[in-house]
């Protein structure tokens, strides 16, 4: 079964994308893969938006993000810059009346990230962030299972979000500094999404949290670092299930191993990004590894796979299927499982969270919002 993306109700979707880097390239294959016309795109300069048009394909470059915010040819903005950026650009793209995809964190401040949320909703747009983990079948076969009951009631959580892309000293990105990508960089950047997915698939909320964190250097690129590496985590759900949290930019060999394990009374249930054909289900007596097939799959699972059985599916699917619901959402679907800006909200608060904790030495923190 695949999804409909092309029956939005508004005809086709007609894009803008501010932003020129890798992330702006999986969301134009997402946006093609929806039926979405990328009209514009803009970038930091004029030139380098020009590249970016070219590169992606794009039927025009604006000068700068003012020029495609006032577009009156573009239904939907997908904010693919850094960090800092969004929060103002989210706000700005809202009150010119356009839809919004922004990345992931939605604001540095949790207080951004609400007034944003609030803001989409006042205005009847929608305000979507790239929580895509959500959108692999098996990850939505897992929440299925929760949900009816099979695993019993959660009792632990062994998470983790392990890649080694800032290994080195000499590994650079805009994201190490706080006034480019926020205060927080390992958990921002990729705890972010685990926190999504364990309350996405277990339906329950993290109550409480206390971490730690390390920045391994203090310089990267011949600039100071004010943001962490690594940082462990451990919560306690709203039932009182315990977990751990590992986050790592610094894992040799691991490229992009965000790690679910779920352990239930009756069942435990572990799904990992790197291998989204497959969900383990753990029982006392006899362990299964299920595999992605549309002929068993349940509703929720089934409708996100594009192809058959042993043709497997990877993240840029899971990308697609994300921007194919956002944009089914404009044309007034109301898709299961959307996330949306109160997700970024809630991501923001958690980060929060997890800064507050391990500026305190690790202070066990309600999370209240
Ligand atoms: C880099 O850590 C990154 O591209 C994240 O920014 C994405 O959100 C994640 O999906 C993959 O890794």
């Amino acid at each position: 079964m695949t999804t409909d993306v092309t029956d939005t109700g508004l005809g086709t979707i007609r894009a803008g994308i501010l932003g020129g880097g890798f992330m702006a390239r999986v969301h134009r294959a997402a946006a093609r893969d929806a039926g979405g016309e990328l009209r514009a795109i803009a970038t930091r300069s004029a030139a380098g938006g020009r590249d970016a048009a070219q590169a992606l394909g794009a039927e025009r470059a604006e000068v700068d993000a003012d020029a495609l915010l006032d577009a009156d040819d573009i239904d939907v903005v997908h904010i693919c810059t850094p960090n800092a950026t969004h929060a103002d650009l989210a706000r700005r793209a809202l009150h010119a009346g356009k839809h919004v995809i922004c990345e992931k964190p939605l604001a540095t401040t949790a207080d951004d990230a609400r007034e944003l949320a609030e803001a989409a909703a006042a205005a009847g747009l929608i305000g979507a962030v790239p929580f895509i983990y959500r959108y692999h079948p098996m990850v939505r076969e897992a929440r299925a299972r929760i949900a009816r009951g099979e695993a019993g009631d959660l009792l632990t959580l062994d998470c983790s979000y392990l890649q080694d892309w800032m290994l080195l000293p000499g590994d650079d990105d805009w994201r190490v500094r706080s006034e480019a990508g926020g205060a927080s960089r390992a958990f921002a950047d990729i705890g972010s999404h685990l926190c999504d997915l364990i309350e996405f698939v277990t339906g329950e909320r993290i109550r409480a949290l206390s971490a730690r964190s390390r920045r391994v250097y203090a310089e990267r690129g011949g600039h100071a670092v004010d943001t962490e590496d690594l940082v462990a985590v451990l919560v306690e759900t709203g039932s009182g299930a315990l977990g751990t949290l590992l986050i790592s930019q610094m894992a040799p060999g691991r490229k992009n191993a965000l790690t679910l394990e779920l352990h239930g009374s009756r069942q435990s249930l572990r799904f990992e990004q790197e291998r989204p054909e497959e969900l383990w289900v753990g029982m006392r007596e006899e362990s299964r590894l299920l595999l992605r097939d549309p002929a068993t799959a349940g509703a929720d699972a089934g409708r996100l796979q594009r192809v058959p059985a042993g043709h497997a599916m990877g993240y840029q699917d899971a990308f697609n299927g994300f921007v194919a619901d956002v944009y089914a959402a404009i044309g007034g679907a109301r898709p299961d499982g959307l996330p949306t800006f109160a997700d970024g909200h809630r991501s923001a608060v958690l980060t929060e969270a997890v800064l507050d904790s391990a500026a305190h030495d690790g202070r066990w923190v309600e999370v209240t919002a």
